[in-house]
């Protein structure tokens, strides 16, 4: 017996049920030849087809044994909801009626301290002299969901406190990704001198020195992860960076953005709330960027629906207006009507 066979049968003889089915229906549909079954990770499977010209991959789940009878016993008495409710919440780490609280209630009072993000005084200060001085700011974004809410986001809330800006999205084609030589030309040129760059920067290390050797600076915002080293600028705002210890690492690029607008508030003595109004773009970004929707960004991201839902603004109600859907949007309609619509602006800007 050959070894892939020999491993195939290996496999088969380990599992049964469903996933056994799920195997046999793979194997019917294998292409002529041998294949081999790679198992990886926790509860994932890969299962590569070999047919002697390129192994083709294909995943399948595997389903993860069923918490605790106690415990699911216990978090019921407490919650008062079904059996199969408890087991789902358990499977996902919510085991204690105050984590279920949590889960179920977000509360905007559970947003982080912004000050907890690294660099967040250092971006703050530079932001408050640009402010105070009418320095001329660029808001920096990308081309993509993440990117242009951000942008808007942030040059909403600039213009809102009367601040001199302006706002640059590359060229897809032209520029490419991130910060670009063009972009920082242009700024120059405009006599910017400060430039807030959103859902970029966090690898773009000569092109933030090239920006300070013309007198440019930057506040870096980005959700990326880092490359070895980090770029000059006056601050990198980033939960990825390994030394900040912010509690939550999955913001996308517009919550980076929306916490240095809240730390601005919140230094400036100003109502915190009003940072919230942007939330609707923070939750389109949180679904189109796919991070992950728990903690911090389960919260965003509640409060964001309910912007758009109860108070959608101009441009959100136009995206929203050939939505066909009955009854409140929620994330998945977010990913499915709105960021489709925001991603083909660009597209279809380039086309013409
Ligand atoms: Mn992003």
């Amino acid at each position: 017996m050959s070894v892939s066979r020999e491993l195939s049968k290996k496999f088969e003889e380990t599992i049964r049920g469903t996933v056994n089915e799920l195997i046999l229906h793979f194997t019917n549909k294998a292409p002529k030849g041998e294949f081999v079954i790679v198992l990886e990770g926790k509860n994932k499977s890969t299962l590569y087809f070999y047919n002697n010209e390129k192994p083709m991959k294909q995943k399948i789940w595997k389903l993860k044994p069923s918490p605790d009878t106690q415990k699911i016993f216990e978090l019921k008495k407490s919650l008062d909801v079904s059996k199969k409710i408890c087991a789902l919440l358990i499977d996902r780490g919510i085991d204690t009626f105050e984590k279920a609280k949590t889960f179920f209630r977000p509360q905007l009072s559970m947003l982080h301290d912004p000050f907890l993000m690294k660099d967040m005084n250092k971006a703050v200060s530079r932001l408050l002299k640009a402010m105070t001085s009418k320095e001329q700011i660029r808001v920096y974004g990308d081309y993509d969901v993440d990117g242009t809410t951000s942008v808007s986001m942030m040059y909403l809330f600039l213009k809102s406190q009367n601040a001199n800006c302006d706002y640059y999205i590359p060229d897809r084609d032209s520029e490419g990704y991130g910060i670009s030589y063009k972009g920082i030309d242009d700024a120059i040129d405009k006599g910017i001198t400060l430039m807030i760059s959103l859902d970029c920067g966090i690898k773009a290390v000569e092109k933030v020195a090239y920006a300070k050797s013309k007198g440019l600076d930057l506040i870096i915002c980005d959700h990326h992860r880092p490359g070895e080293h980090l770029p000059d600028a006056i601050a990198v705002l980033d939960p990825k960076r390994v030394d900040c210890t912010y509690p939550f690492k999955e913001l996308c690029g517009c919550g980076v953005g929306f916490k240095l607008i809240q730390a601005y508030l919140k230094h400036q003595g100003l109502d915190e709330s009003m940072a919230f109004q942007y939330l609707d773009l923070v939750a389109v970004a949180i679904g189109a960027d796919i991070v992950p929707i728990v903690e911090e960004n389960r919260v965003l991201a509640f409060y964001g629906l309910k912007n758009l839902n109860e108070n959608p603004r101009i441009g959100m109600k136009a995206l929203m207006r050939e939505h066909k859907h009955f009854g409140a949007m929620n994330i998945t309609d977010v990913v499915f009507t709105i960021a489709p619509r925001i991603k083909r602006s660009w597209t279809h800007e380039a086309c013409t």
